[in-house]
Order: structure tokens, then sequence, then C-alpha cells
């Protein structure tokens, strides 16, 4: 892509519904030592392909930080704080990704985030997610704050039933979205995953979803 010189501007904050906020470049203070904390998170609980309930392999690859991991199989979808796949509790939630994320959320006018569970989420290009609700945590007073790593999404968000209109967001390296209160609940997913080079990342993207579960 063509550089140019609004490229050295920042980037103004995009509302995406009421409650779902778009901060451009904001945890791009994480650094490279987020590699480092990838690496040791993915050598105690891999990347893994979960199934749904209704039998089909998931795309995007997965694995968790925090007290809590959420997976999927053939019963359902749920939060465990073990890692089926290690048999022991899910890596610790690095100081760092916590900061970020309490930070991105007072940002988003979310004060007192606590998260206790954080998705990560590997889209090689082919992945894509398709549209849901995060749903699976006890309280929906709390928002969802996701941080987007590596090659740039067609990011998805739409309304509170499925059939409702959808937005398009390119989401790069280093953007978070903060979704919460009359948003907390609205439809979202990701376009597949053009292929492409990150220089830090190479040719995938990384997700982190931060939730309160309970
Ligand atoms: O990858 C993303 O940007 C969204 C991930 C997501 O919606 C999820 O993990 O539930
Ligand atoms: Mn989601």
């Amino acid at each position: 892509m063509q550089e140019s010189f609004f490229d050295f501007l920042p980037k103004p904050t995009v509302i995406l519904a009421e409650g779902a906020v778009l901060l451009p470049g904001f945890a791009l203070g994480l650094g490279a030592d987020i590699l480092s904390f990838l690496n040791s998170i993915q050598a105690a609980s891999p990347f893994r392909h979960m199934i749904t309930p209704g039998g089909h392999r998931m795309s995007v690859a997965m694995t968790n930080c925090g007290k809590f991991g959420w997976v999927s199989d053939k019963t359902g979808y749920r939060y465990d704080p073990v890692d089926p796949l290690s048999n022991r509790s899910w890596p610790e939630m690095p100081a760092s990704f916590l900061k970020i994320a309490t930070e991105a959320a007072v940002a988003a006018g979310y004060s007192g985030f606590q998260p206790d569970a954080c998705l990560i989420n590997r889209y090689l290009p082919g992945s894509k997610l398709s549209l849901h609700q995060d749903r699976n945590e006890a309280d929906f007073t709390q928002p969802i704050v996701s941080v987007s790593l590596g090659l740039p999404a067609s990011f998805l968000f739409g309304g509170l039933k499925r059939k409702d209109a959808v937005k398009k967001y390119t989401l790069e390296h280093g953007d978070v979205v903060v979704w919460g209160g009359p948003s907390r609940l609205c439809y979202h997913g990701v376009n597949t995953l053009k292929t492409g080079e990150h220089p830090a990342f190479g040719k995938q993207r990384i997700n982190l979803t931060f939730r309160k579960v309970v």
C-alpha cells in the first residue's frame, strides 16, 4: 500500500455503535516482547482448531491465557479453568496484556474492567470467524476488549439480531476494539484473512480478546 503524509498523524477514534469504539493503534505500545509472551503461552497451551458443537473444525486456531479459557467441543462452548489439552491451568495472563486491556476499556468509557480470560485467536490466510455474539460470560455489564496484531483484517460489526446490517472495518496491527453497554451482545465476525506479510508477525493475524467471565 502507498504511504502518505497522513499515515504519520494519529488516527481518530471510530464509533462503531453506541458503546462500541475502535481505538486505532492503542496497543502499539505493547512492543516487541509480546512475541516472546505468545511463544511461552503456546509452548504450554498450544494453538488448536476447536470443534464446534455442530461438529465443524474452526479455521481459526485458538489458545488462552488467564484464569479461564474459552473452549468448544461437541458438548458445547464453555469457559474452563483447565486446558483440556494439557490438563493444567492456562498460562498466566501477562501483566502487560492486562494493562493494555484495562487502559483500552477506560479509554472507551468502561472503568474497572478486570478481565479473567484472554482468548488468543490465530488467523492464517484463509481463516475466518463467522458472525456470532460473545455470550458465554456471566456478566454482560463488562465489555469485550479485542486487540489486533499482525496482518490486517476485515472486521464485521452488526446489531443485536443476526440479520441486522453489518458494517466492515479494517483492523490493523495495534488497533483495539471495545464493545460493551448497549453493544455488548452485538453480532461480529472476521472476513477471510488475505495473504500478506507483517514485519513482526509474518503471515498471520493474532487477536487477543479479553473477557470478564465470572
Ligand atoms: O478476531 C477478532 O477480531 C474477533 C474475535 C472474536 O470475535 C472472538 O474471539 O470472539
Ligand atoms: Mn467474538
